[in-house]
């Protein structure tokens, strides 16, 4: 996998050549520097070889400096990668290669990036998380070719890999008095940490140093270990029997990743993790006592449906089977889901399911035979058996970009037990039908779309006990929306256009600073009540809100310094069964 570099770099001058020769011919001799150290290749240009106008800048000036390059590629790697790809091929968010975005130019570029859009981009301008500067830079970057960052093949993964603690040297049993199952792992996105929070006492235990952004946690099946990822690739093994709780093992498996799981099957408890990269394409399996990195594959190939070679094929989410001992990998840019049989890692096992293209986020029925899982960019749910290891259907959802997070399993008056998916595009909450046999007629189909607040939305939830379906919309344009939240009766369902209460959640957190985003509703242990995070800008206070589920009244705001830019909230109990 590392000879991949070396073989791609003349494919690569020869996409890039203007822009380097441009870079020579400018003397830049931060570049090289730049290049040597990141192992990214600086790419600039004039404005008039790009064809590109920018107000203010005369077509001989260069597009960007080595240093303001060495800036946007950072920016593009945190914020805007995860939609529109590394090499800028596009997924959630449409393509960034330079064809498509010479012809948006410059200033449409700009206002996309200042202002957002209705499809689900984010007003990074007028929302103040990137600076009128920043937003200038980012519409120039975009003009040119994007880099292509180092492969991260094994040595590199192993050289990463920190086991602070023993499995030896650990406690025999539980250290604190923590009531783990109802602890939360919450995301501190900005600051690269997690902190737990007591759900009974809404008391911070511990905050832990993580890879930045983390971007999920996921629970051993003992109930013992926590994982968690960063966008950087890190995953971190904490122990929760410890007093406080804290890692004891660390590993990269690449530079950029959003995805981590455990093995569930009866006799692999707490065997093995896995976790999947966006950069290099790539899943790692891992020891799940000690993190030490076991197989690394690559997930580059064809397309399901062209067949069609891609060079980025993202891991998305990945859950760990209930009939098998398997993982479930969905391949976002591939469209294909992999059966990874972990009973024999070196002779790997891989069934492969053809679905549909940009799979991205998803959960199980509330049977946990059945994997839903949003194609975004193509309006679809596909639906994976994962007792037979087939793929059961592809539905469009009606609506546009479906995002469900895990999506939310609910018994609808009229059809029984459906599966619901918000959407990131527009308004649309879809009722995809999951009771083959209790209910054939509605099985597989999407039985009733309704509308809730707006586009922007990015997580649905409800729990077995509740009798509420919680509809977010952070990425709504709108703050009044994206600091809102909807709540459907399960039973008003059976009407049509079922009406909802709006919560207004940013209200009730009492934070008057910024424009925080109310972001993924996650339900304690026993289901009495749903939590929200108020997430605001890094400099700014946040929050989490907790509802009563039954009266739908604010019932607690947990606020603290410590609390910086929340935004996932894993319950230890919920997530590691799969309620939802
Ligand atoms: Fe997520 C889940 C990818 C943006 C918060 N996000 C997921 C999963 C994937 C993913 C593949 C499923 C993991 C799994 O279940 O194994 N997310 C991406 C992106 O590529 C995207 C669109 C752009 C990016 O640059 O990352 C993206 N996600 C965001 C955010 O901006 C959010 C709101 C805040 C953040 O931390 O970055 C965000 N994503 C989340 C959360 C989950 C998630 C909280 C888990 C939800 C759950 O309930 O399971």
């Amino acid at each position: 996998m590392e000879d991949r570099k070396a073989r791609q770099t003349p494919r690569l001058l020869a996409g890039t050549s203007m822009a380097l020769a441009a870079t020579m011919a400018l003397g830049l001799a931060g570049a090289a520097s730049a290049q040597s150290k990141s192992g990214y290749d600086p790419a600039a240009n004039t404005l008039e070889k790009l064809g590109v106008e920018v107000p203010g800048m005369k077509p001989t000036d260069p597009i960007m400096t080595a240093d303001e390059f060495a800036r946007a590629k950072e920016i593009f790697f945190e914020r805007c990668a995860g939609c529109h790809g590394v090499l800028r091929h596009g997924a959630t968010g449409p393509a960034l290669t330079t064809d498509v975005t010479h012809e948006l130019g410059f200033e449409g570029a700009h206002d996309f990036i200042t202002y957002g859009s209705p499809a689900g981009m984010p007003n990074w301008g007028t929302s103040g998380e990137l600076t009128p500067d920043e937003v200038n830079l980012m519409a120039r970057y975009v003009m040119v070719e994007p880099p292509q960052p180092p492969e991260f093949g094994m040595p590199k993964i192993r050289k990463s890999w920190h086991l602070f603690v023993k499995p030896a040297d650990r406690p025999t049993k539980k250290m604190n008095d923590i009531d783990i199952d109802n602890l939360f792992s919450v995301t501190l996105r900005d600051t690269g940490q997690v902190a737990l929070i007591d759900g009974n006492t809404y008391e911070i235990r511990a905050v832990i140093d993580t890879g930045y952004a983390v971007h999920i946690s996921r629970i051993s099946a003992s109930g013992r270990y926590l994982f968690v990822i960063g966008r950087d690739a890190k995953v971190n093994m904490i122990d929760l029997w410890m007093d406080p709780p804290q890692t004891v093992a660390e590993v990269k498996i690449g530079s950029e990743a959003r995805s981590v799981e455990t093995s569930k099957f009866p006799g692999f408890e707490d065997k093995y993790a896995i976790a999947g990269a966006y950069w290099p394409p790539q899943y790692v399996i891992m020891d799940g006592d000690t993190l030490e990195p076991l197989k690394v594959e690559s997930t580059r190939g064809m397309t399901e449906d062209e067949q069609v070679y891609h060079p980025e094929p993202r891991v998305a989410s990945i859950v760990a089977s209930h009939f098998k001992p398997e993982f479930v990998v969905n391949v976002k840019e591939t469209g294909k889901v992999l059966m990874i049989d972990y009973s024999d890692i070196t002779n790997l096992k891989v069934t492969e399911i053809p679905a549909e293209r940009f799979l991205h986020d998803g959960g199980f029925d509330r049977t946990g035979r059945y994997f839903l899982v949003a194609a975004n960019a193509r309006d679809k749910v596909a639906i994976v058996d994962t007792k037979e290891d087939k793929l059961v259907k592809v539905v469009e959802t009606g609506g546009v970009k479906p995002h469900p997070g895990r999506g939310a399993n609910i018994v609808h008056p009229t059809y029984g037990p459906v599966w619901v998916t918000s959407h990131l595009g527009d308004e649309t909450i879809s009722l995809i039908g999951t009771d083959p046999e209790g209910h054939p007629d509605q099985a597989w189909k999407v039985v009733q779309t309704f509308d809730g607040l707006g586009g922007g939305a990015l997580f649905v939830k409800s729990h077995p006990k509740s009798e509420h379906l919680y509809v977010d919309a952070p990425l709504n344009p709108d703050p009044e929306l994206s600091g809102s939240v909807a709540v459907f009766n399960i039973a008003d369902l059976a009407q049509d256009e079922p009406s909802f209460t709006t919560l207004p959640i940013a209200e009730w957190s009492g934070i008057e600073e910024g424009q925080p985003r109310v972001v993924q509703g996650e339900f304690n242990k026993d289901g009495s009540e749903i939590w929200f995070s108020v997430w605001n800008a890094k400099d700014k206070p946040s929050a989490i809100v907790v509802v009563d589920d039954k009266t739908l009244k604010l019932k607690h705001v947990i606020k603290d310094p410590r609390l910086v830019t929340p935004t996932g909230k894993f319950n230890v109990y919920n997530t590691r069964s799969d309620v939802y």
